[in-house]
């Protein structure tokens, strides 16, 4: 609500492909693509759509989307379809479901009719993002269907398969020397990571809920900052923030300003690129912190005021979130954060938009109270302050 005045020319760009939205992973599978629609009802209700330019992208190609995978990985998700797999992979017909032994496919990544051109126009979004900041056209773009930090250049995992972030940053980076990833999401983005390890022109932070043993995928502990091998250009280049189950909203922002400032301070991104994964909210399915929508778009508007004030671009995506109606409350807040429009949109959710009964559940409002469920904060003091003092001994290796 303090945020800084957007200046003169200011322009935000929209990228979705309405072609997602058709597919499904599965009745059982907690990944609702209904929940891109849901946030697109809920901000064409309050009409953000006229303070943003829409772009409705082609879908990525075989040989755009190799920038990144393998050939075969690509090969296969374009051919795989529930009525080939078996036959092509009879190993993958178990009686306790499918293994991960083929290129990740598995019960996380099924194989559902339309996979590949899903995976296509999610991609395609975030490309065509990454090209409308490098080419000027936009100062924030926002893609809500990308953000999906698990895919591993030839391997699906995590309920992602393509990485559309990695695909993005990649494009960024013929024009950008230095770009920061923030993955807010509740998982470790552990591809992401993993793509650009060995390099000083990503620098990659990830919050998420840490433990090896049962929360997935399991990585991403404290001591995780890149390569040992003192020459490796990637070394100390890669931040992670491990917490526990029920993390506020104070608490968070507060680490977040923290080490995002701290970052910022020493890496001088020439562009942001933010992972909005909403299953780090409070009642997620399968989340564990007790963020609002509030305390999650505290983050987007730390990145937009930084990117505003230093004339920076700033990438804005998606990612997990498995309660819909939450994830659109979300995601619609922090699209009218982007477009300056926080402090005007109203509370009450609007009268006649498509869908609204989805949200009755909590009350027609955007910020229902989604703390303090499940479990109390599980963060100490301790802890915070452990996590704070390690980032700033590791960026005092950083450069200048
Ligand atoms: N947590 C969790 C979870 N739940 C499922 C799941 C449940 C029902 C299904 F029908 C299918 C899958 N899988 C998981 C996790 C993967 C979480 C991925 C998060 C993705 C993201 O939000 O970060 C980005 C979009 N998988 C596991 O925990 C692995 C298993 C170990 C347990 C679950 N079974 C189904 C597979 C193996
Ligand atoms: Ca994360
Ligand atoms: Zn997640």
């Amino acid at each position: 609500n303090n945020a800084i005045d957007k200046p003169k020319g200011y322009r935000v760009s929209w990228h979705h492909n309405p072609a997602v939205e058709k597919y499904h992973f599965g009745q059982l599978h907690p990944m609702k693509v209904w929940r891109l629609t849901l946030t697109k009802s809920l901000i064409m209700g309050y009409n953000m759509h006229h303070g943003m330019d829409l772009y409705s992208p082609p879908a990525l190609t075989k040989e755009d989307i190799a920038a990144f995978h393998k050939e075969d990985y690509v090969d296969f998700l374009s051919v795989a379809t529930p009525k080939n797999i078996v036959e092509m992979y009879p190993e993958l017909a178990q009686p306790t479901g499918y293994s991960s032994s083929v290129y990740g496919v598995g019960d996380d990544c099924p194989i559902f009719d339309g996979l590949f051109e899903y995976c296509s126009y999610y991609s395609g979004a975030s490309v065509d993002a990454a090209r409308k900041l490098i080419s000027g056209q936009s100062d924030v773009a926002l893609n809500w269907t990308g953000g999906l930090h698990h895919a591993k250049k030839g391997e699906a995992s995590g309920f992602c398969y393509i990485n559309d972030i990695v695909l993005a940053i990649l494009e960024l980076l013929y024009h950008h020397p230095r770009v920061l990833y923030i993955d807010i999401d509740v998982h470790h983005g552990d591809g992401v990571e993993q793509a650009f390890w060995s390099t000083d022109r990503v620098f990659c932070v990830s919050f998420h809920k840490y433990d090896r043993e049962v929360f997935f995928p399991g990585t991403g502990p404290l001591d995780s900052t890149g390569p040992m091998h003192p020459e490796n250009p990637g070394r100390n280049h890669t931040i992670n923030v491990p917490l526990n189950d029920g993390i506020t909203d104070q608490d968070y922002a507060f680490l977040f300003d923290t080490v995002i400032g701290a970052v910022t301070r020493t890496y001088d991104p020439s562009v942001i690129v933010l992972q909005c994964g909403a299953d780090s909210l409070g009642h997620d399915r399968l989340g564990c912190f007790n963020l609002n929508i509030k305390g999650h778009g505290h983050c987007v508007q730390f990145c937009t005021d930084y990117c505003t004030k230093y004339k920076k671009p700033l990438l804005v995506l998606g990612g997990g979130g498995y309660t819909p109606r939450n994830v659109a409350r979300a995601w619609a807040h922090e699209t009218s954060i982007a477009i300056g429009a926080a402090d005007k949109i109203d509370s009450i959710l609007p009268e006649d938009m498509p869908h609204r009964e989805a949200f009755r559940k909590e009350g027609m409002t955007l910020f229902p109270n989604l703390g303090g469920w499940k479990t109390q904060n599980l963060n100490t003091r301790a802890d915070i302050e452990r996590i704070i003092r390690s980032v700033s001994e590791q960026l005092r290796y950083i450069r200048g």
